[in-house]
């Protein structure tokens, strides 16, 4: 078990029951809250629903960046709801337009040593600054909001020992894209990532930053640097000294696994189509032709990124036949490249800007032409994320896509014969917190009227487990099956407050033409007096914090998932929605099971107990039958929580 480790210090300032085992259920206390709104909406409904008058936390911010298209109302119907409900339960809102909520919880919100649940998978980015800053469900955020501990296993910790100094050109992206090779996006579940040793002082906020975005990538709970001298000038630099204050590990810390990277010996990595952790260096990619460039994200577009994209531009053009686009990561980015001339060098050299905001990341806007490379600076290119079915997303640093902007095609930035344009981080940053409505009085609080036009619906809430499971199973998919797969965003994503439009489009990326769609088949289930069973392989759930992936899937009669794993913020959001989530005890008798088959669980009541397997059995269409054996990862406040049917019935 890891000792005298940051992870540990924080959890033991935060700790409320359980014991500190790894794999063991604790619950911690919850200073800070961030939201956004494409899962804020439905979280602060939640909110509502438990009957709260006020947050109990230090900190809590509402941010608008992800629905930022307003195709039809439904979007600003969602923004203005947020506004008033934020006004009304003493949250901080950060209108639209302000950035992304990660770079900006960085930037004006972010204390090392401090706790941070997020209703985003990305909310570790705040671990660049020494925060736990951990991604959850909207109805785990909307419990922390209501004063309520956070529940998580006892983490074990991955310790990172960086060594060296990047050498020109390498950077940040590169950092965590060599660590997406050694650790994969799956198996890590439970793990923290807390980086440490000598290379550690060479990194800037930012750079830490970038690695800690992108760990949710490697499915662990967070990731954090130390607290240092480059974390206090940072935040000097954003006029918050005072929030300052040291954390590092003990120099005889123990991790539970240690991974060693010499910072110096590691070149320009891509993540290629269609997983973050297909992980391949530029160079082994050979000169592809590339067809669009986006730089932005929660990932890469902070000032020190931006900076050096402008660099790499000035007195340049980009390449024929390449669409370049840079979104800002925040406004504070924004009006400081404007201000100093180098949003300016952008356009000149043939960029278009895009809004602050997550756009092209999310499938706002953007989509790449059929068979055209796209190379973004994000962290994720999940197959047809952009939009486009059959996409080839490649993910790298903004040197590697400045270098293809300039060349339209894949190549090393060291190839192209220029000098490396060094860019040292803001000594000091604009602070303009303008476009942030900070929460007012109770007394003001009260007179809130909340504004909820006719897209707003009702949270769904389940009906209680069943005694017996009479399952059939709706679909089986493979292996790390994301939550973009079962819920897709992109177009659909401004209903998220509307779940029985949502749910239309559950797993719609397996639709085939002419055939039941998944919702249709899950409603005939459900209407047929059956419950519907989802199975999955491994690492089922990967990805995104989105609830809707469990709301949409329990709104049309889904009672049970059996697979072989299961993501963390997933396996969380089943449990808080009331679907069961279950792991096949030997992994074969994942083949043993078909779409169509039935599955039936006995006594549930008495099968479900901490640690103890259940008894399943399968009927084929044959009639031939067969016993299985499921087990879980459930606590007992989990199984209650089933059993009710979810915490909305709690
Ligand atoms: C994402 O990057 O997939 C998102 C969109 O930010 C999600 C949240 C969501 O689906 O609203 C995430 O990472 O949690
Ligand atoms: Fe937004 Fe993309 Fe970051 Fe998710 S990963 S928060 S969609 S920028």
């Amino acid at each position: 078990m890891a000792k005298g480790t940051v992870v540990q210090k924080i959890i033991d300032a935060h700790h409320l029951s359980g014991d500190k085992i790894p794999g063991q259920p604790i619950s911690v206390k919850i200073d800070q809250t961030l939201t956004q709104d494409a899962t804020g909406t439905m979280a602060y409904l939640e909110l509502e629903a438990m009957g709260i008058r006020r947050v109990r936390t230090e900190l809590s911010v509402s941010y608008v960046d992800h629905n930022m298209m307003q195709n039809g109302p439904e979007n600003q119907n969602d923004h203005l709801y947020l506004q008033s409900i934020a006004a009304a339960k003493g949250i901080y809102f950060s209108r639209p337009g302000n950035g992304i909520c990660h770079q900006v919880h960085l930037e004006r919100f972010g204390i090392p040593g401090k706790t941070l649940l997020g209703s985003d998978s990305h909310t570790p980015t705040n671990g660049g600054i020494g925060m736990m800053a951990i991604g959850a469900g909207g109805l785990d955020v909307a419990l922390a909001m209501a004063g309520k501990p956070f529940r998580m296993a006892y983490p074990k910790v991955i310790g990172v020992k960086l060594t060296g100094h990047l050498k020109p050109w390498i950077s940040a992206k590169d950092i965590i894209l060599k660590m997406l090779s050694v650790l994969s996006t799956k198996g890590n579940v439970g793990c923290m990532v807390e980086y440490f040793g000598p290379g550690v002082a060479s990194l800037s906020v930012p750079e830490r930053a970038t690695i800690t975005n992108m760990g949710a990538e490697l499915g662990v709970t967070t990731s954090l640097f130390p607290s240092d001298e480059r974390t206090k000038a940072f935040l000097e630099a954003q006029g918050r000294g005072a929030s300052w204050s040291e954390l590092k590990a003990d120099d005889d810390a123990e991790y539970d696994r240690v991974i060693e990277i010499d910072l110096k010996k590691l070149v320009p990595m891509a993540a290629c189509p269609s997983s973050p952790d297909n992980i391949k260096t530029v160079a082994d990619i050979g000169d592809i032709p590339v067809q669009q460039i986006i730089i932005g994200s929660c990932t890469n577009s902070s000032y020190q990124d931006l900076m050096l994209v402008a660099k790499l531009l000035k007195n340049r053009k980009i390449a024929k036949h390449v669409s370049f686009s840079i979104a800002p990561g925040s406004r504070q980015v924004l009006q400081m490249i404007s201000d100093n001339g180098a949003l300016a060098d952008m356009i000149a050299a043939g960029a278009r800007i895009l809004e602050t905001s997550c756009g092209a990341c999310i499938g706002q806007g953007m989509s790449p032409a059929n068979d055209a490379v796209t190379l973004r600076t994000f962290n994720r290119n999940f197959a047809g994320r952009t939009g486009t079915k059959g996409d080839m997303a490649y993910l790298v640093s903004p040197a590697t896509a400045c270098a293809a902007a300039l060349t339209g095609k894949f190549i090393d930035p060291r190839a192209l014969g220029i000098k490396f344009p060094k860019v040292n981080e803001a000594s000091s940053f604009l602070i303009d917190d303008g476009m942030i409505i900070p929460p007012v009085s109770e007394e003001e609080a009260a007179k809130v009227e909340i504004v909820r036009k006719p897209t707003i619906g009702k949270p769904p809430v389940n009906t209680k487990l069943p005694e017996t499971v009479n399952g059939e199973v709706v679909i089986k998919v493979g292996d790390k099956i994301t939550t973009d797969h079962i819920m897709p965003a992109g177009i659909h994503l401004k209903h998220r407050s509307n779940i029985p439009e949502y749910s239309k489009v559950v797993f719609e990326c397996f639709s085939e033409q002419g055939k039941p769609t998944f919702a249709q088949r899950a409603v005939a289930v459900r209407d047929s007096g059956k419950h519907g069973v989802i199975i999955g392989r491994e690492s089922y759930g990967q990805g995104s914090s989105r609830e809707h992936a469990a709301i949409c899937p329990m709104y049309l009669g889904i009672k049970v998932l059996v697979a072989v794993s299961i993501e963390r913020i997933h396996a969380a959001n089943l449990v808080n929605f009331g679907i069961l989530p279950l792991i096949f005890a030997n992994s074969a008798d994942y083949d043993q099971i078909a779409q169509g088959d039935s599955l039936k669980i006995c006594e549930i009541r008495s099968q479900l107990g901490v640690g103890k397997p259940v008894k399943a059995e399968i009927a084929k269409a044959n009639g031939e039958k067969k016993s299985i054996e499921l087990k879980h990862n459930l606590s007992a406040e989990d199984i209650s929580i089933i059993l009710a049917g979810g915490c909305l019935n709690c």
